[in-house]
């Protein structure tokens, strides 16, 4: 699956009210008009899945004030939902990288931070819907702790 370069990610403050938490809220979603299947557990190394964990991350460091960028450093959990495209909701441990966010490295070359204090895991709530035909990607919830 490939879901090309340009995508969109909205505000997730924005879209928490509309969108919900719960999958029960999820009807609401803007310009859906098609009743969503359940989530279903789907494998944390899925490719889809880890595409989706990267756009949370994305997500994450775009609105963090650190010096240094984050990354998925372990996915916990997840399920995908089928809802004009699909919606995954991703349970992601993530860590401190050694790679600065004014240099706009690739995520793919930055290494962990060596240090245990340093490295400092937080654990996310993503979801994250991708509409592969449109090429477009939202994350609707970016919520880390
Ligand atoms: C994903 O993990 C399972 C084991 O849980 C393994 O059998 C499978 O080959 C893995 N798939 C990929 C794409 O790595
Ligand atoms: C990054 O954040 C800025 C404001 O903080 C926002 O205008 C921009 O759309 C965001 N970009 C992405 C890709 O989330
Ligand atoms: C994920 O992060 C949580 C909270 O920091 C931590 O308690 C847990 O051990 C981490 N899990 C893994 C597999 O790293
Ligand atoms: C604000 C900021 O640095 N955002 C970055 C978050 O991570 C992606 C992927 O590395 C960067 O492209 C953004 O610039």
């Amino acid at each position: 699956m490939s879901f090309g370069r340009s995508f969109t990610v909205l505000c997730p403050l924005f879209l928490l009210g509309v969108a919900g938490t719960s999958s029960g809220n999820f009807r609401q979603l803007p310009g859906s008009t098609v009743k969503p299947g359940s989530p279903v557990p789907i494998k944390t190394n899925d490719s889809g899945v880890q595409k989706a964990a990267r756009y949370g991350v994305y997500t994450y460091n775009n609105s963090s004030n650190d010096i240094f960028l984050f990354k998925e450093s372990h996915i916990n959990k997840a399920t995908v939902q089928v809802v004009r495209g699909l919606k995954y909701n991703l349970d992601v441990n993530i860590s401190r990288t050694v790679c600065s966010k004014r240099k706009h490295p690739s995520l793919d070359r930055c290494h962990f931070q060596k240090s245990k204090k340093l490295r400092q895991t937080f654990r996310c709530h993503f979801e994250v819907w991708l509409t592969p035909w449109l090429q477009r990607v939202e994350v609707l919830v970016s919520n880390c702790q």
